[in-house]
């Protein structure tokens, strides 16, 4: 679902209308997914007052939402183009705050959540995108609680002291809050965001998860974090490889004077494309001699952008004005300073120039993304351009190795600009590779189907429990000898930010409980926690075995096993502890556990990105300072481990000493995962959430943990029962059985 669709309604001049594909970027990457999946496009015609009813277009089904002309003023224009892109590019201009614009803006959002609620198939997945409909998703989830709701934000998402002005911010944040994942371009984008939540709901955020809750007390977990776009590289290298395009970059550069250098912007005409800046700068260079208009052309192509905004009317009579003095002041009879060109051109036409651009100017004040700047990379096969690049745009994370620049520093953005003109061929190059390579690596595709994999991870965990697993529990409780083996940590107890107050949830135990005084049937906890802190946290009934340092100490039914480390293993585990206390120290919320084997790294409480960079230099320092220990990374933790051992092997130990025939196992981590493979034919697995798993069985959370033991031990204690009826029948009454 989009504000338009990937096709708009054309009248001919003859009078016949029909319907023209708009292929842009979006839709691109969208096309394929949305045809395999039979897939439905929701927006709207691009003309006012008209209804369509839905129709196919190449395999794609297409849902018209139709628009009046009052309703393009006040919610397309008004709300969405005049209040909220504004506000959420840093009040670059005016935020314009009107109560009728905020009506029409509820009512359209309405009407796309219809359209949604009604066309979408049970359990579909609905991926909203962008501003104009962030209240889509909570309205669709009340219309349609078993969908599976994403959003994509395709621009920024202002920092909070920026956000709170707007008049209706806790209504806008609460229909994002309906979606199951919410994905932004940037991580500060993300981090603004569940700040914004903190600050206005009071919610718990976990990395990237929100934790929301809903006026009936019910909670559900929301994921908000970055997914950077890209674009089609592979098309645009297709278009940049023709003949016919190069030799119209060719003609462009002569047509333009045969410059020594030709440099380029390409924006849609907005002012959070910092054009102007680039024009100052530009035009101080000429002045100061620093750049002569013989040597150097600027090529800007201004496409025309949403010219019934009145900034925007304002917008271009600024910038042709900049544009127009300029030329007057520095452009000669056969040299021109700028070429200023205020249409939109085909995508060949685009490819062509930016072929015949030596420096790609993208100065963007605040910037989503920026495609141009991917685009200008996916176009130089030969690795030659330069590009100077905004920190403000989201694409200034991915592409470092462009000349990044304040554009409000303009004496910077003039070196910058210098600097780019005068860049040796060899520097251009071993740039251009590194940027090419980012460029490939995060496609416009990858873009997509991660973000899809997500939302459908998320899909694959319905609240509940799926019959195939009642029935498999069934079928498991008939086993001679049963072993019960869960990992505690996000499966009997809920995940919490201090590992000290994690408790199983009541209704967990009480199932424990039960299926311990069961015969012929042994429960067992497998941790990665040391052994002392699981049975603090657990508390665990007499008779559960346990296993703590996963796998590598183990209480079975005698006193604890106790690690006897040699002197020299003590040694390297202090010289580790002194490391990671060091890099624990470096970051606010990390914090270090000290095993009775082994030193963990908890990063849970930063953001993922911290995180994982802290657990990059951990891994080196002690890799470097200690090679040859177990390095063990799970949920937000990194552990080295003086003895090797994982939960396969507490599991291979537990059966060893149980006897059992059957295993069930359960765990929601990583480590986990040693365990489910370590199982046979007669096992179960249960995976707990998301995540790619070798389980054969997955549930939502803790809740659903507790409820599958509850049930295991009705079938298991139904079974004995039978069974004991059965010898009981068998004992005393051999005849019957013998006939
Ligand atoms: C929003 C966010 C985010 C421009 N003129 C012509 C033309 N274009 C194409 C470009 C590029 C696209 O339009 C513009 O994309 P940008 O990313 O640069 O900027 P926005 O339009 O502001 O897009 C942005 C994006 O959404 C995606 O999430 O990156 O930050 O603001 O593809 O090539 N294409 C053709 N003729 C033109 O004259 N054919």
């Amino acid at each position: 679902m989009s504000n338009r669709l990937p096709v708009d309604h054309v009248v001919n001049s003859d009078g016949s209308s029909g319907w023209k594909s708009s292929p842009g970027g979006l839709v691109t990457a969208l096309e394929p997914v949305m045809r395999a999946a039979e897939g439905a496009w929701i927006g709207w015609a691009g003309v006012a007052d008209t209804e369509f009813a839905p129709f196919e277009n190449d395999g794609i089904e297409i849902i018209p939402v139709p628009l009046s002309e009052s309703e393009i003023e006040q919610y397309y224009e008004g709300f969405s183009n005049d209040t909220l892109w504004p506000l959420y590019h840093d009040v670059i201009a005016p935020p314009q705050y009107h109560r009728e614009w905020w009506e029409a803006y509820v009512q359209v959002n309405r009407r796309f959540a219809e359209a949604a609620a009604r066309y979408a198939a049970t359990e579909a997945v609905v991926w909203v995108q962008d501003y104009q409909l962030q209240l889509v998703p909570e309205m669709l989830r009340e219309l349609r609680p078993d969908l599976v709701i994403g959003f994509f934000d395709h621009i920024p998402f202002p920092p909070y002291g920026i956000f709170s002005q707007l008049p209706w911010r806790k209504q806008i944040l609460k229909g994002l809050l309906g979606a199951d994942v919410i994905g932004f371009q940037r991580v500060a984008d993300a981090g603004n965001f569940t700040r914004a939540v903190r600050r206005l709901f009071g919610f718990t955020t976990r990395g990237n998860v929100v934790e929301v809750i809903g006026d009936d007390g019910d909670v559900r977990h929301v994921v908000a974090r970055t997914f950077p776009i890209s674009i089609d590289v592979a098309g645009y290298e297709e278009i940049a490889a023709r003949p016919e395009v190069q030799e119209r970059a060719r003609q462009i550069r002569h047509d333009l004077g045969d410059p020594k250098v030709v440099m380029l912007g390409v924006d849609r005409l907005d002012y959070t494309k910092g054009i102007g800046h680039r024009l100052k700068a530009f035009g101080e260079l000429l002045a100061e001699n620093r750049l002569q208009v013989e040597d150097v052309t600027l090529v800007q192509v201004a496409s025309p952008s949403r010219e019934r905004v009145a900034t925007y009317m304002a917008l271009r009579d600024e910038i042709e004005l900049q544009v127009g003095r300029l030329n007057g002041e520095f452009s000669t009879i056969s040299h021109s300073a700028i070429a200023y060109l205020h249409h939109g051109y085909p995508r060949e036409e685009m490819v062509a120039l930016y072929l015949a651009a030596d420096v790609m100017l993208v100065t963007a004040l605040r910037d989503g993304m920026n495609l141009v700047a991917k685009e200008y990379v996916a176009c130089r096969a030969d690795n030659t351009g330069v590009m100077v690049l905004s920190e403000f745009a989201g694409a200034s994370d991915e592409l470092r190795q462009a000349i990044i620049v304040n554009p409000h520093d303009i004496a910077g953005l003039k070196d910058a600009i210098v600097a780019a003109v005068e860049m040796p061929k060899r520097e251009q190059a071993r740039r251009m590779r590194a940027l090419r390579k980012t460029v490939n690596g995060n496609t416009v595709n990858d873009w997509s189907k991660s973000f899809l994999d997500t939302l459908t991870g998320r899909a694959a965990v319905p609240r509940g429990i799926p019959e195939t697993l009642v029935n498999a529990l069934r079928e498991l409780a008939a086993a001679d000898e049963l072993l019960i083996a869960l990992d505690f940590d996000g499966t009997l107890a809920p995940h919490v930010d201090q590992p000290e107050d994690a408790r199983a949830l009541d209704s967990a135990r009480d199932a424990v409980l039960r299926l311990i005084r069961l015969a012929d049937t042994r429960v067992a906890f497998v941790s990665g926690r040391a052994l002392v802190s699981l049975q603090h946290v657990a508390d665990p009934p007499e008779d559960v075995l346990l296993t703590g340092s996963h796998g590598v100490e183990l209480k079975l039914d005698q006193p604890d096993v106790t690690l006897d480390l040699l002197a020299s293993e003590i040694d390297r585990l202090d010289h580790v502890a002194g490391i990671l206390e060091r890099i624990a120290g470096s970051a606010e919320g990390a914090w270090v556990e000290r095993k009775p084997a082994g030193l963990a790294l908890h990063t849970r409480l930063l953001s993922p990105a911290a995180g994982q960079s802290l657990q990059r230099s951990a891994r080196t320092r002690v890799r470097s300072a200690e090679p040859g220990l177990t390095v063990r990374e799970g949920k937000n933790v990194i552990e080295f481990a003086l003895r090797p051992g994982n939960k396969g092997d507490a599991i291979a130990k537990l059966r060893e000493h149980t006897g059992a025939t059957s295993v069930f196992y359960a765990g929601d981590d990583v480590t986990d995962e040693d365990a489910f493979v370590a199982l046979g034919a007669d096992d179960l697995g249960m995976k707990i959430g998301q995540g790619r798993t070798a389980a054969g069985h997955r549930v939502r959370g803790p809740e659903e943990v507790a409820e599958v033991l509850a049930l295991l031990a009705d079938f298991r204690a139904g079974f004995l029962q039978a069974q004991k009826r059965e010898r009981a029948y068998t004992g005393s009454n051999p005849i019957v059985t013998e006939s």
